[in-house]
């Protein structure tokens, strides 16, 4: 089943709202396979930001990524690349769908809540990249076959 890789940004731990995040995406029915909460080196959001280098808001989006404390974590189901993206909404808060978390806390591209892997290949290297094989816990939830049992 698909992974995704999720980052609670720190405007999101410093506004409490890592436990209504994580409670919206285990309660989709999402499986947490792995959560680290730690302080982001500058280093690894380098890494993690490599794409967006030399853009205008690149040297801003390393500062606030290592400002605070971060939530970082894999989660997987069915489609969980799209899913989550979709349970986040889009980027800029502002255009997010209302439901979505995005829409329901914040105004500001610049203060987004979250960050989630917006492909397979990119989940497969992010997770890669915030985790060691052994940190990623394999499992299966006792609710599976009413979440993802096929007819
Ligand atoms: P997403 O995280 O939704 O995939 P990206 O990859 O386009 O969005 O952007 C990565 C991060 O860069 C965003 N989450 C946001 O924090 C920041 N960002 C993107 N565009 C801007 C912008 N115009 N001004 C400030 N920050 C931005």
């Amino acid at each position: 089943m698909e992974k995704t890789f999720v980052i609670i940004k720190p405007d999101a731990v410093q506004r409490g709202l890592t436990g209504e995040i994580m409670r919206r995406l285990e309660q989709r029915g999402l499986r947490l396979l792995a959560a680290k909460f730690f302080l982001v080196s500058g280093e690894l959001a380098r890494k993690h930001y490599a794409a967006h280098e030399g853009k205008i808001f690149y040297e801003g989006l390393i500062s606030y990524i290592t400002s605070a404390p971060v939530m970082a974590m894999v989660w997987q189901g069915p489609e969980a690349v799209a899913a989550v993206r979709q349970t986040m909404g889009a980027t800029d808060p502002v255009k997010a769908d209302p439901g979505t978390i995005r829409h329901d806390y914040a105004l500001k591209i610049s203060r987004n809540l979250t960050h989630a892997s917006d492909s397979i290949e990119s989940a497969n290297t992010e997770i890669n990249l915030w985790f060691s094989p052994s940190e990623i816990v394999e499992w299966e939830r006792c609710d599976d076959e009413w979440l993802f049992g096929d007819n």
